[in-house]
Formats: structure tokens, C-alpha cells, sequence
């Protein structure tokens, strides 16, 4: 793996000195305030005669948005322009049958490019590079919002999208690019499938996310595919990927901070917590036109610093997202997040980051299972293995789980989006 440097994009605002920076917030809050009062009756009545923030500490007084918000408006009852301004929607799936929908000006989707190259560059990768896009076009904001950013910043971007893995991994050693970006789970599946073909790989940089992964699976992904491996994060409701980004140094997931106003709440009272500390993140668009949000309730997990970064950004920094305030599974009273759950296994040596969690009731009692697979250096007994995992589990979790080893290759892999890891069969 050769190292790679960070760059930048925007050096003026990514290094902004933090009084600075805080002022453009508080200046540019003001103004998303005024477009929501004047231009969204629904969150203007929501908002009532709250004051103006005077600082950024006002902000705790406002109600939050959350996706229910976004389904009762549906599709665009919660823009802010005409129809006749809008230059692109995209959507997300929900749960519930309908999507979220997003919408964008042309000067939004400037801005989204915008991030999206600072993420890029500050990945390292250089202006001129190649980018195997290989995240979905089409209303999901992956292929697209990676595609903008990397135009914006001068990267060559070869417009992939997912599945179809014989013709991505026939892309990659044809036109050897530099640089990828994908979920981590389809990056996983490549790097298996690269691995048992073993051309040397020409990537250098790899952009992941749009799920939830782990420093573990990192390391798998970073030795199958030979390159570094950066977390990018986004939502659609707030803008899509980019609204942070590890640099190359991998110390943090940098927010665009002039773009999007960071807070951590406490999932269960909303009351702000302190930097450090893990709970509900929840974000403010500062720029956006179209569809501003005050307060989003993202529901991701994370804490965050404000202290600055190696490479001289000024912005505040996530960390990974430790899993969903809405994903927590409860089994017989002890809850359970599937990133728990990874973070665990992958300490049992032998087993491989593939896995599947699958909860069932069995009469009235919950049962959880995990179906993993052994490693290809593993040659050991699988039973034994089994036992290492249960009890791997038991230590980190108090709970008791069942674990079958299944043979290589069959627990389901990414093929090519995100990769749903929990299978929930009760019927609650
Ligand atoms: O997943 C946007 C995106 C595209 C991000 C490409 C990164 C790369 P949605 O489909 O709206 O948007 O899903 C957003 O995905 O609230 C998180 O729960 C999860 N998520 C996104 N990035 C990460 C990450 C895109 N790096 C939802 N780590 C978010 C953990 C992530 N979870």
C-alpha cells in the first residue's frame, strides 16, 4: 500500500480559524431560519415566535425534524422553492413503502459537488487520478453525488455504478484506476473475488460508506484490495454523501462544517452532550435552498471533536457511526446493535468479517443467531470456532447466541449496495 497525503479543495474555508468559521454559522443559521419562516409554512408554525438565535447555543431551543416529518409532506411539502427552481430530486427508500424525497437547486447541487471534491481531496486523491464509481446512479444520492464531486475537483470519473461485479472487476484491471468508491460490503466482495484472481490491484484510495463498517473490516478491505480505506458519510434529507469525510491521516470524519451545523443529543431526552461523548447526531443545513433542515434527527450514533486536525482543518470531526438509534434490536431485554455485534466477532481469530444476525421467537422467548463463515487462513475445527464465537459474543453482549459456521461463501454478500445484515423474523 503506497501512503497518500491529504489534499484540499477549499484550503480557505477547510482551515478557517474557528471564531471565523462559527460567525459564518451563526450568519448563515440566521438566514436558513428566515428562508424556513418565510418559505415552509409547516416548520414556520413549528417554529412559532421562537427568538433568533443570537449564538449557536440558541439553537437547543428549536424543534427537531425527523424522516416522519418527511413522510406526513410527501413528496415535496417541505421545499422551500417553486417547482419551476428545483434542478434535481433524489430519494431515499424507507421502511414504510414510500420514499424520502430530497430536492436540489442549481446552487445546491454546486455545493453538494463542492463537498463531495473536499472529501475527495482530502482522501488524497490527486486531480487527473481515475475514480471507479461503482456507487448506484439513479435516486440514491451515491453514484451521483460522488460523480459531481469528483468533476468539480478534476478526477476522472469512470461512471460504473453497482452490480454487474464480472464487468467491475474486468473495469478495474482494464483501465487500472487509482481510486474507488463503493459500500464497504461491495468493496469486501471485490477485494474476495480480486483476492482468487490475484492481479495486482491499481487502486490507491478507496471513498466507503453509505453503511455502517468497522475498523476491523477496514483492515480486510485495506489487505484484499491494497489501498486506503476512507470513511464517507452522508444522508439524503441533508444533502447525501459528503457532509464529512476522513481525510488520508484517518483521524476523524471531518463535517463541511460551513455547509452543516453538527450537534450530538442524547437519544432519549435530546438534550445536547458534551464533545466525546456518543449519542443522536443531529444537523442543520447552513446553505441549502431547496430543502433547508433545521435539526435533523439523523438517529446515527457518533461523538464528536472540535479539536483541529493534523493537516490543519479547522472543521469538527465524527467518529464512526457505532450503529442506529432505531437499529437496536432488543433480545430478551438486552439491546443489541449489529456494530456491536461486528466489533466482537471480528476479535475471534479465524472467523472472516462476513456475517449475518438472524432473530427469531421461538414461543414467547427471542433467539438470536449469527451465521458466519471461517476465514481462509482458518483450518481449524468448526465447532470449535462456533464455541469461540458464542462466547466472544456472550463477554460483549451478556447474551447467549447461537453460532452456525456456514462454508465459504454463503452468508450474502453486497451486490453492489448496501448490504442488509440483520434478518428479523419475529413478527413483533
Ligand atoms: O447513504 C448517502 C451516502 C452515499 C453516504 C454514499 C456515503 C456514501 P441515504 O441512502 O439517505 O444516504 O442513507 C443515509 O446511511 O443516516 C446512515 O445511517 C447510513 N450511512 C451513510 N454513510 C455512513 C457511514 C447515503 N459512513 C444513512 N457510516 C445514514 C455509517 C452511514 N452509516
Amino acid at each position: 500500500m503506497t501512503p497518500v497525503t491529504p489534499g484540499f479543495h477549499r484550503p480557505d474555508v477547510e482551515r478557517l480559524p474557528r471564531p471565523e468559521l462559527e460567525a459564518l454559522q451563526l450568519q448563515r443559521l440566521r438566514t436558513t431560519i428566515h428562508r424556513l419562516r418565510e418559505h415552509s409554512p409547516p416548520i414556520a408554525e413549528r417554529i412559532g415566535d421562537l427568538a433568533d438565535p443570537t449564538n449557536l447555543d440558541d439553537l437547543a431551543a428549536f424543534p427537531f425534524l425527523r424522516k416522519a416529518d418527511l413522510r406526513e409532506h410527501y413528496p415535496f411539502g417541505l421545499f422551500t422553492v417553486p417547482r419551476d427552481q428545483l434542478a434535481r430530486i433524489h430519494a431515499s427508500s424507507g421502511t414504510t413503502g414510500k420514499p424520502t424525497v430530497v430536492g436540489y437547486t442549481a446552487e445546491d447541487l454546486e455545493i453538494f459537488a463542492e463537498c463531495v471534491a473536499r472529501c475527495l481531496r482530502g482522501a488524497g486523491i490527486e486531480p487527473g487520478w481515475m475514480l471507479h464509481n461503482a456507487y448506484g446512479y439513479g435516486l440514491f444520492t451515491g453514484g451521483l453525488g460522488l460523480h459531481g464531486g469528483a468533476e468539480a475537483a478534476g478526477i476522472n470519473v469512470v461512471p460504473v455504478s453497482g452490480g454487474n461485479t464480472e464487468r467491475q472487476l474486468m473495469l478495474l484491471e482494464d483501465f487500472a484506476p487509482e481510486a474507488i468508491c463503493c459500500t464497504p460490503s461491495y468493496a469486501l466482495t471485490l477485494a474476495e473475488l480480486l483476492g482468487e484472481r490475484g492481479p495486482s490491484s491499481s487502486l490507491r484510495v478507496g471513498i466507503l460508506g453509505a453503511e455502517p463498517w468497522s475498523l476491523q473490516m477496514r483492515e480486510a478491505i485495506e489487505a484484499g484490495l491494497g489501498l486506503t480505506a476512507v470513511n464517507i458519510y452522508g444522508l439524503s434529507e441533508v444533502i447525501g454523501p459528503g457532509v464529512s469525510c476522513e481525510t488520508a491521516d484517518r483521524d476523524g470524519l471531518v463535517i463541511m462544517e460551513d455547509h452543516f451545523l453538527p450537534e450530538i443529543v442524547d437519544p432519549d431526552t435530546g438534550e445536547r452532550l458534551p464533545d466525546g461523548e456518543i449519542g443522536v447526531l443531529v444537523l442543520t443545513s447552513l446553505t441549502k435552498q431547496a430543502f433547508p433542515v433545521l435539526r435533523y434527527w439523523t438517529g446515527d450514533l457518533c461523538s464528536l471533536t472540535r479539536e483541529p486536525s493534523p493537516c490543519g482543518r479547522t472543521h469538527a470531526r465524527m467518529s464512526f457511526v457505532v450503529g442506529r438509534a432505531d437499529d437496536m434490536l432488543v433480545i430478551r431485554g438486552v439491546n443489541v446493535y449489529p456494530s456491536q455485534v461486528e466489533h466482537a466477532l471480528l476479535t475471534v481469530d479465524g472467523v472472516s468479517p462476513h456475517f449475518q444476525l438472524v432473530v427469531r421467537r421461538e414461543g414467547t422467548l427471542d433467539t438470536l443467531e449469527i451465521r458466519v463463515e471461517p476465514s481462509a487462513a482458518h483450518h481449524g475445527d468448526d465447532e470449535r470456532l462456533a464455541l469461540e464465537v458464542t462466547e466472544a459474543l456472550r463477554s460483549t453482549l451478556g447474551l447467549g447466541v447461537a453460532t452456525t459456521v456456514e462454508p465459504p461463501g454463503s452468508v450474502p454478500r453486497s451486490e453492489g449496495g448496501k448490504l442488509a445484515r440483520t434478518h428479523d423474523l419475529r413478527e413483533l
